[in-house]
């Protein structure tokens, strides 16, 4: 596999209400770092960073797409839903209203994306509800872990609790998804040919192709 740079570019997008922590988790993913006062994000931002998925040998490179919370953004990011092979829709931990307004990212993502889309429910900012000795919450925590699951495991998404802030679990979500997406993959659900969200890096002489230019290519590679 020496030179190899990827096998699979992955198309993601991160959606959910506005202040969740969505740009927060892309900036951690990709600069392993946590701006306490971001920029709000206007119309769509783009992140992308190598991943490895080492039980099946695989270099994926996720190319994602954070999008505008506000209402105003929302007919703007609908387009970018289309070529999608993996979802990230994030809520807020402590805030109830952002999982409720959860329900209806998940409609526009049903109405807009692929239907083979593989979406992972982000429960964002458990650094705020950190348990004490006894156990007990701190109070913030407004979405029980429980809830969050179970709403996800009705909808057939994955699931996980993450903090932006601390970096827990943020890797291994865009993990879970693209772990789940490799295995549409691998069932033909996905197909690089029909599918836009996914890229496969084209295979000569048998030998998974380099392709330096694209991976460096632009200012986000
Ligand atoms: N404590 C804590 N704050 C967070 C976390 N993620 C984001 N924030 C804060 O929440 C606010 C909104 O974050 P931002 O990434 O802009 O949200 P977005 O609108 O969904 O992109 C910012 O003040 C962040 O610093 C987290 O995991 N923990
Ligand atoms: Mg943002």
């Amino acid at each position: 596999m020496a030179g190899i740079t990827w096998h699979y570019v992955l198309k993601f997008i991160i959606t959910g209400d506005a202040a969740v922590g969505k740009s927060s988790l892309l900036v951690r993913l990709t600069d392993q770092r946590f701006l306490v006062n971001p920029d709000p994000t206007l119309g769509v931002e783009f992140g992308s960073k190598l991943i490895e998925i080492p039980e099946e040998g695989k270099v994926i490179k996720l190319q994602c797409w954070d999008t505008a919370g506000t209402e105003s953004f929302r007919s703007i990011t609908r387009s970018y839903y289309r070529g999608a092979a993996g979802c990230l829709l994030v809520y807020d931990v402590t805030s109830r209203a952002s999982f409720v307004n959860a329900r209806s990212w998940l409609a526009d993502v049903r109405e807009h994306a692929d239907p083979h889309l593989t979406c992972i429910l982000v429960g964002n900012k458990v650094d705020l509800c950190e348990e004490n000795a006894e156990g007990a919450s701190n109070g913030r925590r407004e979405v029980p872990t429980e809830e969050g699951q179970r709403w996800a495991d009705e909808e057939g998404l994955l699931f996980v609790e993450a903090s932006a802030k601390s970096g827990q679990n943020v890797e291994a979500a865009f993990e879970q998804a693209s772990r789940d997406i490799l295995d549409k993959i691998k069932r033909g659900v996905f197909d690089d040919d029909r599918s836009p969200g996914v890229k496969l890096s084209k295979p000569t002489n048998g030998n998974l192709a380099l392709d330096q230019g694209s991976a460096k290519q632009g200012c986000c590679s």
